[in-house]
């Protein structure tokens, strides 16, 4: 990645997925669907990227994702086999002010397919794999479909097709598996993003995360160690593709893409969520100092005043009584100590309506729930299914 370190306000997504499992796609429509701008029913929340002013990485590769995405919306070759890892980073937008800049990396196969591949591209995957606010799986609709058939059958059962089904499972799997772990050495609580690519070949979306989370509980992939979003995406429910004889597959028709945006969103919602959690325990420290300092010179003052009363008790000091407005002195002092802890105590349960980190996330994801109410899956570190909305 050489000069590429990952900024404050920076979220990073990682795809994975094996050969043609739609890694490409879903970088380019997902750029595009924010780049045309994304709102809720309300239009209080609208989503978009800054495509003008450039980044830190100079919004890389804007221009050629969004040629390709005109070239897929108009009917042109879909793109092909990726050669070379991309990185695209570009500027997030919510309601025309930028909230962080997402950084996605799409890689040939997951890596499984470049025979060799240069230290380069190994080190940028590391360094995703380290540093991603998500760690993303792409699973294809076909292999969810799949697995839906089999209906629990083992591979004992399976014959023919079923059997070719069930292989390429295992296959997906162990893959992912065998990914999982090299992550759980470099980033052990990232949360893990499952996109269902190509869900025209996967049924109803509604039906997907029941289906998804069935599949990662059955490969023990839900462990309870980090939390895990699923999610769905497609070029168009109805969409035809003619991949016949041409070196590049073609769109014939049904082109109306929709989910693409929300990987993205899930990366920069959970970014949010980190910074925002992290900005929070600093105030909350801040003012828990300014806080243990009152109590000390509340509880020093209240000490003088008692020890100043049992002087006063004594008959010699009865006849002057010189202390008895010094008394009043430090009552008055307590008082206002005491208001000025109260006003602490205030600041600190203020401090979440300050969270603006907080607020973004809330915002993506009720945007996320408003464009695809259902279709999003949250387990938690429980292993618990929750909404989408607890995910922060
Ligand atoms: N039916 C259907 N086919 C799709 C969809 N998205 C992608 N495809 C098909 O899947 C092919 C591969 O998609 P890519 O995005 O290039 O796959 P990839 O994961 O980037 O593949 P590699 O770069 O080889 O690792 C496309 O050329 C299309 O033929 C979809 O939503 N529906
Ligand atoms: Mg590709």
């Amino acid at each position: 990645m050489g000069d590429c370190k990952r900024k404050k306000n920076e979220a990073l997504l990682l795809l994975m997925g094996c050969e043609g499992s739609g890694k490409t796609v879903s970088a380019i429509e997902g750029y595009a669907a924010l780049a045309e701008g994304a709102a809720n029913p309300k239009k209080t929340i609208k989503l978009s990227l800054d495509t003008k002013e450039p980044n830190e990485r100079g919004t890389s590769g804007i221009e050629e994702i969004w040629k390709a995405h005109k070239q897929i919306a108009a009917g042109a070759a879909l793109p092909g086999k990726t050669k070379k890892s991309q990185v695209y980073s570009i500027r997030l937008k919510k309601n025309g002010e930028e909230i962080c800049c997402l950084t996605q990396c799409d890689s040939p196969g997951g890596l499984r397919s470049v025979e060799d591949p240069s230290d380069e591209q190994i080190n940028t995957f590391e360094y995703f794999l380290k540093h991603a606010a998500l760690l993303g799986f792409v699973l294809p609709g076909e292999l969810l479909a799949g697995y839906s058939e089999l209906s629990g059958k083992v591979m004992g059962d399976a014959s023919g097709p079923e059997l070719k089904i069930y292989l390429r499972i295992n296959q997906e799997m162990n893959h992912v598996k065998t990914l999982l772990a090299k992550a759980d050495e470099l980033a052990p609580t990232t949360p893990l993003l499952f996109c269902v690519t190509k869900s025209d070949k996967a049924g109803c979306p509604e039906d997907i995360p029941d289906i998804l989370e069935r599949l990662l509980r059955e490969w023990q992939i839900i462990s309870g160690t980090r939390k895990i979003v699923g999610c769905s995406s497609t070029l168009g429910r109805r969409v035809t593709i003619r991949t016949d004889g041409a070196s590049k597959a073609m769109i014939t028709g049904g082109y109306a893409p929709e989910g693409y945006e929300t990987p993205l969103l899930l990366a920069a919602a959970r970014r949010m969520y980190v910074l925002g959690r992290r900005w929070a325990k600093q105030e909350q420290k801040e003012i828990d100092e300014a806080m243990k300092k009152l109590q000390e010179q509340i509880k020093l003052m209240t000490a003088a005043k008692a020890g100043l009363k049992v002087y006063l008790k004594t008959k010699w000091v009865q006849a002057f009584r010189p202390e008895k407005y010094l008394i009043k002195e430090l009552e008055k002092q307590i008082q206002s100590l005491t208001e000025a802890l109260q006003e602490k105590e205030r600041e600190w349960e203020a401090v979440s309506k300050r969270n603006y980190y907080q607020k973004h996330a809330e915002d993506i994801l009720a945007y996320i729930e408003s464009a695809y109410p259902g279709e999003v899956m949250y387990i938690d570190k429980k292993k618990r299914r929750r909404k989408l909305q607890e995910f922060i």
